[in-house]
């Protein structure tokens, strides 16, 4: 076997926040990708909106820099749980990872699921302990627990032999020795250079497995994958073999290689490499791109069974069509379909309707971000409440369950574990670091956890912090009644809000909507105590007399709308309501809209229920 000593190829996983693209805009500074006093910012690599607004990344990216001579491809990838199959997806590009731990939190959840992969696919690791300028941190503690998370993952013996790095890679330095402090990243570029081992390659006919997708108006679809053997060129003749076993030939167009920010054009590139090809008229992700003198199919890459479902339909409230740019079920469908081919653990039904589908995804956040982009492109659907996905094994019903962590302060205590009581988990591990702050763990079926973490942020006042990590199938535990206290008011009449419709309203509950908003009869206006829906006429104007009865009228001061963002609404609504989404304006409603259709179906569903009783306001 032939190595290529001029490169390595490293993922960087970790649990969310623990570093990961901090660090790499470290990298990528300190090995002088950019020009002289060229401003790039932070976390460079997170370019997509909604990772700059949430400080977060949602998608895995390839990225690359030069050291002593070396290239280093790097590819950051996503810590949140729900992209999961971010990490799934690109892991196969790489020898070695870096593993960060923040030095204050420890090993965490999605620390344990992102190491297991990497030592399954064998990449050798560097423990890269994290945030050491953080006051509050344990380093030597939270080494003992990493060598205490490898004991326990490791697959063989010489995986227990791990380096261990420390760094702040805000501050851009990391140092070999515990308690020194470092001045730059050369340790941490020494080690990756000295431990990750070099690309293997094979010669022979050209192989490579397409690990991302990329699309440029002029170039068309760009394949991004490492090259398992051979070599390749502009204008070679190729094929792309898909799942379906099918062939599609195809001369290159560009071949581009990775440098900092940029892809560069290359003449050819070799085995070991991770590089970016155009030409090609179809290419999914999975897909391997060969010689036809040796057609033979890479591994297709494996990503986990999606946990949570929820319907996309066409908007069918009467305001739609008015905001959106696509509204049609072709329009919907279409982009649904297209999203499968870069979004892997994500899936894609058609139902009974042809308006509505199905959509699953390996959590709340998964799903939302895909909302709230499809939102932002200029299309308007509606969404149901998120269930988990329940299954049938060996005849038994069964359903997920995921592994909680909770980071509170101790006076919280008490009102997360009454909210998780009434949603059937289980606490597992509480610890109290004395100072106030206490980490609890809990097992909780899948189907609790949905709705909960807005229920838990204002419990909190928004300083909890909790992370949940799927674990595995169980035997179904039965239905957990609605979590959500109290129900809804609910818009009884088509027209515009106004003051003193929604001050009626506010005698009852609390309400989402500004005077002014236009309101449609089955909207979500507002909440209520109340174990039932209200009905409110929010558009009523007081009636006009001659006389002005007393000067308080003129005035009415309403209490502020609670307003929601698309993951609070999402949490909120119940099984029997939806949430409409156009690029302008989040609304809530009853599935239902007619209060007498409403009141029918509840009083079949609840046979000692007179139909009559009205709730009317
Ligand atoms: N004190 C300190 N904070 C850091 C350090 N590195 C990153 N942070 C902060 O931690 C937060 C998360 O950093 P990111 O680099 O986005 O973390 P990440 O691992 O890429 O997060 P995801 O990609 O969402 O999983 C940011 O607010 C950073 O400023 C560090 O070395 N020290
Ligand atoms: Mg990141």
């Amino acid at each position: 076997m032939k190595y290529r000593e001029d490169i390595r190829n490293i993922a960087i996983i970790a649990h969310v926040d623990h570093g990961k693209t901090t660090l790499v805009d470290g990298l990528l500074k300190q090995s002088k990708v950019f020009r002289e006093n060229q401003q790039v910012g932070e976390l460079i690599l997170d370019q997509n909106a909604l990772e700059r607004e949430r400080g977060i990344t949602i998608l895995a990216k390839n990225t690359a820099v030069t050291y002593r001579g070396v290239k280093i491809n790097i590819i950051d990838t996503p810590g949140h749980a729900d992209f999961g199959g971010e990490v799934e997806r690109v892991i196969n590009m790489a020898d070695g990872c870096l593993l960060l731990i923040d030095a204050v939190d420890g090993p965490m959840p999605q620390t344990r699921v992102v190491l297991k992969k990497a030592l399954e696919k064998r990449l050798k690791p560097i423990v890269v302990i994290n945030k050491i300028d953080r006051p509050q941190a344990r380093v030597a503690e939270v080494l003992g627990l990493v060598q205490d998370l490898f004991l326990e993952l490791a697959t063989s013996d010489d995986q227990l032999d791990f380096p261990v790095l420390y760094a702040s890679g805000r501050e851009g330095w990391a140092t070999s020795e515990q308690g020194k402090r470092g001045n730059n990243l050369e340790p941490l570029f020494e080690a990756i250079l000295r431990e990750v081992p070099p690309p293997a390659i094979e010669e022979g006919p050209f192989q490579m497995l397409v690990s991302n997708l990329d699309y440029d108006s002029h170039k068309g679809k760009i394949a991004i994958g490492r090259i398992w053997r051979g070599r390749v060129s502009p204008h070679d003749q190729l094929l792309v073999l898909d799942k379906n076993g099918e062939n599609t030939a195809f001369e290159v167009g560009e071949v581009f290689t990775h440098l900092g920010l940029k892809r560069i054009e290359v003449e050819e590139a070799e085995a070991g490499d991770i590089i970016a090809l155009t030409g090609m008229p179809k290419v999914s992700i999975g897909d391997t791109i060969c010689s036809p003198e040796k057609p033979v199919p890479l591994p297709r890459i494996e990503v986990s069974e999606p946990t949570v479902k929820m319907t996309f339909g066409v908007n069918t409230s009467p305001f739609a069509g008015r905001e959106g740019k696509y509204s049609t079920t072709r329009q919907l469908r279409e982009r649904l379909y297209r999203e499968l081919e870069t979004n892997l653990s994500l899936r894609v039904q058609d139902t009974d309707s042809p308006d509505t589908f199905l959509v699953s995804g390996r959590g709340e956040l998964h799903l939302s971000i895909l909302i709230e982009t499809m939102r932002r492109e200029g299309y308007e659907f509606e969404v149901s409440k998120p269930e988990a996905i329940v299954k049938e094994i060996d005849g038994k019903l069964m359903e997920p369950v995921e592994s909680l962590t909770i980071d509170i302060k101790e006076e919280f205590i008490g009102v997360v574990t009454e909210l998780l009581s009434t949603r059937q988990a289980q606490m597992t591990n509480m610890h109290n670091d004395g100072k106030g702050n206490v980490r609890m763990e809990f097992r909780i079926p899948t189907k609790g956890l949905i709705g909960f973490r807005s229920a838990f942020l204002t419990a909190t006042r928004g300083e909890g912090v909790m992370n949940s990590v799927f674990v595995g199938y169980e035997p179904w535990s039965g239905d957990i009644s609605s979590t959500r206290s109290g129900s809804v008011l609910v818009a009884s009449e088509t027209g515009v809000a106004v003051t003193y419709g929604l001050n009626n309203a506010q005698e009852r509950g609390i309400t989402f909507i500004e005077p002014g908003t236009p309101v449609y009869e089955g909207m979500i206006v507002g909440q209520t105590n109340r174990p039932r829906d209200i009905a409110v006429n929010v558009c009523k104007e007081k009636k006009l007399t001659n006389i002005r009865s007393s000067t308080s009228d003129i005035a009415i001061k309403l209490t502020p709308p609670l307003k929601m963002s698309l993951e609070q609404a999402i949490d909120f609504i119940n099984k029997d309501e939806l949430v409409e989404v156009t690029p302008q304006n989040i609304r809530l409603r009853k599935k239902i809209l007619k209060e007498s259709m409403r009141l029918r179906a509840y009083a079949s569903e609840h046979k000692d229920y007179p139909e009559k009783e009205a709730t009317r306001s």
